[in-house]
């Protein structure tokens, strides 16, 4: 399996907790490397953008209000096969469908503030990564 960038946001419930760091550990321990990371404030717009393709689902409207509601992380994660590991790595959706040991099943508040994004795809990732980063902003 060839080494692989994927997109990670650490959400506003986590740095709200305090959790940049444990997060980050888990990430770190199970041979993820962090290549890129900044703090930002999202605007309704960038979430907005961000989670269009889920703008007709129930949940859009306050989705992009939580998103926007803190400071988030956003990441970019580089190991072997980095997209479908980071997606196992935090579990499922929803905590309480969430493995033992997922960030996740570890961490998450709800099935809207759980913690962590991960890009469901390499073609996503790259959109994602795109979008927030500058190409000398990643340091591999
Ligand atoms: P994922 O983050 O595990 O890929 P998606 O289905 O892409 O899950 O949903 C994006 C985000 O939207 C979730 O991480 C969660 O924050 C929120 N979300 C998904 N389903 C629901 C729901 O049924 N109620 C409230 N929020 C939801």
């Amino acid at each position: 399996m060839a080494t692989e960038r994927t997109f990670s946001i650490l959400k506003p419930d986590a740095t709200r907790r305090n959790l940049t760091g444990k997060i980050n550990a888990v990430f770190e321990e199970k041979g993820l490397r962090i290549v890129a990371q900044k703090r930002i404030q999202m605007t309704q717009q960038m979430a907005e953008t961000f989670y269009g393709v889920h703008k007709e689902r129930p949940f859009f409207k306050d989705l992009v209000s939580f998103m926007t509601s803190g400071p988030v992380v956003v990441q970019v994660l580089e190991g072997e096969d980095a997209v479908a590991k980071n997606r196992e790595i935090m579990g499922a959706t929803n905590p309480a469908n969430a493995a033992e040991g997922t960030i996740r099943k570890l961490f998450a508040e709800s099935i809207e503030a759980n913690s962590v994004h991960g890009s469901d795809s390499p073609e996503n990732a790259a959109i994602e990564i795109a979008y927030f980063f500058a190409g000398n902003e990643i340091v591999g």
